[in-house]
Order: structure tokens, then sequence, then C-alpha cells
């Protein structure tokens, strides 16, 4: 509904500990058992998110934050509606932090594109730290945060009228399943009209020993993201995982494209979650799929943005051809 209201800065609510709850008692019933990334993002999970995304090993921040440094004309020209003086939405899905976001802002503002920006993230504390950074680095940019998941953020986007430009930046697309990726852009594609744009950044094939690195770095805070999970279920579900006996392991499969990350089990254990009224028996060596991110090819890219009834209009890279924006019309 805050979608609808163009004045509204009211969070929506975000999704509750029921939902966390019912997620963990269905996902950990599973063979082999899941939780999904979706729920790395509390707070503390955003805070170590940031420190990931300044990390030597993950690569794809900051080759992203070079791209569109470098093609930012372009990508803004790709996205503003023709007519200069026309009124847009720049809706950000996963806005997180916002710093690659800003050079594009900024850009817009300098070329007086009349807009308003609306950045939606599941995390509320990652949501007050972009708009007080905002409210201080361009004071004039009219701004109307969104707390949401996607599922909700997709029904509030149908229900805004008017020119849309929307962004889903850093491999975000990533983390879905294929068939999830698939639902998720024919929702994004189905409220759009045929003069907006969608810009998307998708993490390309490369290396496999520099995809594996990104995700596993020397100085444990990819580990820490993966283990706050652990820490929320003890916080928010009275859990009690012993973190001594854990273990973060990902690997990646150049084959189908997919990082997957695990949090293993090193000892046979039973873990209580005393709010799910729930006991939770781990072998020894068992794992719980905790995240996908999927690496893709630009004729894959081209092929999913079709199968969503999506056109490629344009596509940016970075001279290494680590990471690509592609903009991509109804
Ligand atoms: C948010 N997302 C695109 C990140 C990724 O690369 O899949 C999350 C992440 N997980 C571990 N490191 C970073």
């Amino acid at each position: 509904p805050h979608l609808s209201s163009p004045t509204s800065t009211e969070p929506v609510a975000p999704a509750s500990t029921t939902d966390l709850g019912q997620h963990v008692a269905d996902g950990l019933s599973r063979m082999p058992k899941m939780l999904s990334s979706m729920y790395f993002y509390d707070d503390e999970g955003s805070r170590l998110f940031q420190q990931i995304m300044a990390l030597p090993e993950y690569y794809p921040t900051r080759t992203e934050f070079a791209l569109l440094t470098t093609h930012q004309a372009a990508i803004a020209d790709a996205l503003r509606p023709a007519a200069a003086d026309e009124h847009f939405f720049l809706v950000e899905l996963g806005a997180g932090d916002g710093l690659k976001t800003k050079i594009l802002l900024r850009h817009l503002l300098a070329t007086n594109a009349r807009f308003t920006y609306v950045p939606v993230d599941i995390s509320t504390g990652a949501l007050d730290g972009l708009v007080a950074s905002l409210a201080d680095e361009l004071p004039t940019l009219p701004v109307e945060p969104v707390t949401a998941d996607y599922a909700d953020a997709l029904t509030l986007l149908a229900a805004r009228p008017g020119r849309k430009a929307v962004l889903f930046l850093g491999s975000n697309i990533g983390n879905f399943l294929p068939e999830d990726r698939h639902d998720f852009l024919r929702s994004v594609a189905r409220p759009l009209s045929s003069d907006d744009r969608l810009l998307i950044g998708f993490d390309l094939q490369k290396d496999p020993r520099l995809i594996r690195a990104a995700y596993d770095d020397t100085q444990g805070i990819t580990a820490d993201f993966n283990f706050n999970l652990l820490k929320r279920l003890n916080r928010e579900l009275g859990a009690n995982f012993d973190l001594a006996h854990w273990q973060h392991y990902t690997d990646y499969d150049p084959l189908s494209g997919a990082v997957r990350s695990f949090l293993v089990s090193t000892r046979a254990q039973t873990v209580q979650f005393a709010a799910l009224n729930l006991d939770v028996a781990f072998a020894a060596w068992e794992m719980i799929h905790t995240e996908n991110s999927y690496k893709f090819t630009l004729p894959q890219i081209k092929q999913l943005g079709q199968e969503a009834g999506l056109t490629l209009v344009h596509s940016f890279s970075d001279a290494q051809a680590y990471f690509a924006d592609v903009v991509l019309a109804p």
C-alpha cells in the first residue's frame, strides 16, 4: 500500500518472527536441510555484508562500482524518460548502503532529471543509514524509503502509477534459484509499461578460483556472515546453536554457474528451538544449504530476459568482463 501513496515515508512492516519460525521448521525438516539466504539480512547481517563488499577477494562490488562510474552517462540516459522534464520513480530493490547507486543519483541530479528515489530494503537499519547519508550528501533528492522483502516490494511496485526505472544491482539476482529467478523477473516485468526500464547487475562466469575465493575470504568475514544466521536463530527463536561445532563451507560449480554456501555440523548434535518447541538433530558433517550465488554468461542473460518478456536494450561491462549491468525493456 505504501508505494501507492507518493508522499508516504512510513516503512512497511518487515517479515515477522513467525515467518522466520515457519521457514526454519520447514527448511530444517527437509533433506538436505536448507535455510533461505533472505534471512541473512537482519541489521547485523547487513552490516557484515557491507564489510564483505569491501574485502579484497570480493570483486563484484568494486567492479560494478567502476563500471557504473565509467558508464554513468550512458546508463542514466538508458533509464530516464526521453522527455527531460518527465518525472519518474527510480525504484531500487535491495538498496543496502546505496554506495553504487549514488553514482547514478549524482549524475541524474547534475543533469536535472526529475525523479524520486525509492530505495527498498529488508533491513530497517540499512535503510535508515542510507536515508541519513542521502540527506547529508544529496539534500535536494526526493527519497521515499520502503522497508519490504522482494515479494512485498513487487506488490507495491504494481500499485505505483507513473514512469519507473527499476534497479536491481549487485548480482542480487544470482541469489535466486533458476525457477524463482524466472518468477521474480516475470513479476518485476508485469507492472512495467513499455517506456519503463529495468537495470540488473549480473556477476559473470570467470576463473573459477577467483569466484570461489570471493566466498571464502581469508579474514573470515563471509564465514561470520553465514554464522550470523545461526546467531539470529539463537536470538530470535531461542535456539541454542553452539558455533564451536559449525563451519562455513562453500563451493563453486562452473557447469551450473552456482556458488553454494553451507553451514556444516562438525559433530552429531541436537539443537533446541525454544520459541518453536522444536528439536532438530544433525548428523556429523551434515550440511545446511544457506545460499546460492549464480554466475552468468551474456547469452544466458539475454535468454533470461526473453523468457520474462523483456528485451535486452543495453549491456555495460568492465574491461575484464567480470560483471555486467544490463538494461531491459518490456
Ligand atoms: C547479496 N549477494 C549478491 C551476495 C552474493 O555475492 O551472492 C551475498 C554474499 N554472500 C556471500 N558473500 C556475499
